[in-house]
């Protein structure tokens, strides 16, 4: 498995998923090439250099795992499996890992260049406005933000926005109070302490997934990470913060996280993973930042949040959690989980068994899709991953007089754009969901006008075997 994002990098390019930019600019330009390229076919990965303003070499990558393929290359699974088979072998893989703690090493390439103190200037990178109406440049759009809890051992290092305010602040935004970094930086405050925090940029894409994962209060994203790659993160302990930093990632920022009480700067407004806007810039907890370390001709990774269906994960991460979900339940039969829109649309396929075994599946997923207004369950014949085959299946078995509910109340969050103005002013965040049962009905499933179709077996055995003469390119 890759060591780092640049051995990573090259096995993207080894399986031809690489296109290297020239003399793009950091403002606007970088985005819209990611965006165009993450809306494209192939969906290719980007390494930008002689950048706009910076010297070659200060390098910038996009779309890591925007593809079903690189997302399956990140977690060291078969990049030439189906889609949907890669998310189930994740999802057996996921309920199966062993948490890695990280190994201590002595060195770390960032160590190359630093900067301490009046030193420290952000400016020197090609930080990039990504999208238009942006309230500035993100060093953060794909960071891992690394925080200690002052009581225990805990170190969480997940993904939270950090967007350039100067040469040595920037903002870190926790889209609520509940995410482990506001809850381990609030403990320090409440003592009137700021808190120390490394972000890390140019991290190991499974440091990526990892930091995106939902893992319960006291467990380590770096020992998640291990338990993807089979192998323990190496880090070394931050000078100034004593905290554990992957000693292989390209960018990283040391220093403090500021009581809110003391200072604040607006933050955003920043493009958000459902192609809106939906909040204006908004005050934010101000890093001050000490030091910068970073690798010789070093590589800010990049993953801005772009408009549906791009999305940051090829393979919808959340879909396995709540496939994991349903079977932890005890609902039996489940054949596969998808979800579409960038998580806003969730699909279960199941074989059923009885008698509303369908809206059971569909009440679970439902509960557990975040901003998703829409729930589908179908059968077996039907590949939850395929957009058009689960229109097929809505449009010719689910009657909507009798196969549609709506669970009002539901969870969203202030990142929905639908949400009322009168609601979002008093904090009210909550949608409806429809729930959409396009499986035959049960109770005369077997007298249902037979498919003319192929099973999804059938087509992929007939796809292999014909490749040759239906693929001649390949
Ligand atoms: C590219 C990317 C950007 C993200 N940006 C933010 C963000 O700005 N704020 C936030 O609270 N969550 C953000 N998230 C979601 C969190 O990383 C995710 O929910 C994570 O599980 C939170 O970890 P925690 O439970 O340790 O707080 C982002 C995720 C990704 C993949
Ligand atoms: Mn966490």
């Amino acid at each position: 498995m890759y060591k780092d994002l640049r051995e990573y990098i090259a096995l993207v390019d080894g399986i031809g998923a690489l296109r290297r930019i020239d003399g793009a600019d950091p403002r606007f330009e970088i985005g819209g090439i990611t965006e165009v390229a993450a809306g494209s076919p192939e969906q290719p990965a980007l390494l930008f250099d002689n950048i706009k303003g910076f010297p070659a070499g200060f390098r910038i990558f996009s779309n890591a795992t925007t593809s079903s393929q690189r997302a399956a290359l990140a977690l060291g699974l078969d990049p030439g499996l189906r889609p949907i088979d890669a998310l189930k072998a994740w999802k057996e893989r996921r309920s199966k890992l062993t948490m890695l703690p990280p190994v201590e090493v002595k060195e770390a390439p960032f160590m190359q260049n630093v900067q301490i103190g009046a030193d420290v200037d952000l400016h020197r990178f090609p930080v990039p406005t990504w999208h238009k109406k942006d309230g500035g440049p993100y060093i953060g759009s794909g960071s891992l933000v690394v925080t200690g809890d002052p009581g225990s051992d805990w170190v969480n290092a997940s993904i939270y926005r950090v967007q350039v305010h100067a040469r040595n602040r920037v903002t870190v935004q926790f889209d609520h109070l509940g995410r482990h970094g506001a809850i381990i930086a609030k403990r320090y405050w409440d003592q009137g302490q700021p808190c120390p925090i490394v972000i890390v940029n140019g991290q190991d894409p499974s440091l990526f997934i990892s930091g995106f994962e939902y893992l319960p209060e006291g467990a380590s994203e770096y020992d998640f990470a291990g338990a993807i790659k089979g192998q323990s993160i190496e880090i070394i302990r931050g000078p100034r913060t004593g905290l554990p930093i992957p000693a292989h990632a390209e960018i990283i920022l040391e220093g403090k996280l500021l009581p809110p009480s003391e200072v604040t700067l607006p933050e955003g407004p920043f493009g958000e993973f459902t192609g809106y806007y939906a909040a204006d810039a908004r005050p934010a907890p101000v890093m001050d930042v000490e030091a910068v370390y970073y690798r010789d001709n070093p590589i800010l990774f990049g993953s801005p949040p772009l408009k549906p269906p791009r999305f940051h994960f090829g393979l919808p991460f959340r879909a396995a959690g709540i496939w994991g979900n349903l079977e932890a339940a005890g609902v039996t039969d489940i054949v596969g989980a998808w979800q579409h829109v960038s998580q806003l649309m969730t699909v279960i396929a199941l074989k059923q068994r009885y008698a509303g075994h369908a809206k059971r599946a569909a009440m679970i997923a439902g509960a557990n899709s975040y901003m998703g207004r829409i729930v589908v369950v179908v059968d077996e014949d039907v590949d939850p991953s395929n957009l058009a085959d689960v229109m097929w299946a809505v449009t010719t078995r689910c009657e909507p007089s009798e196969a549609v509910d709506i669970v009002r109340n539901a969870w969203s969050s202030s990142l929905d754009p639908r949400i009322p103005p009168e609601a979002r002013a008093v904090g009210a965040t909550s949608h409806s969901k429809m729930l959409i049962d396009a499986c035959k009905p049960f109770a005369w499933k077997d007298a249902y006008p037979p498919s003319s179709a192929l099973m999804p077996d059938e087509a992929a055995e007939i796809a292999d075997k014909w490749k040759h003469a239906l693929n001649p390119q390949k």
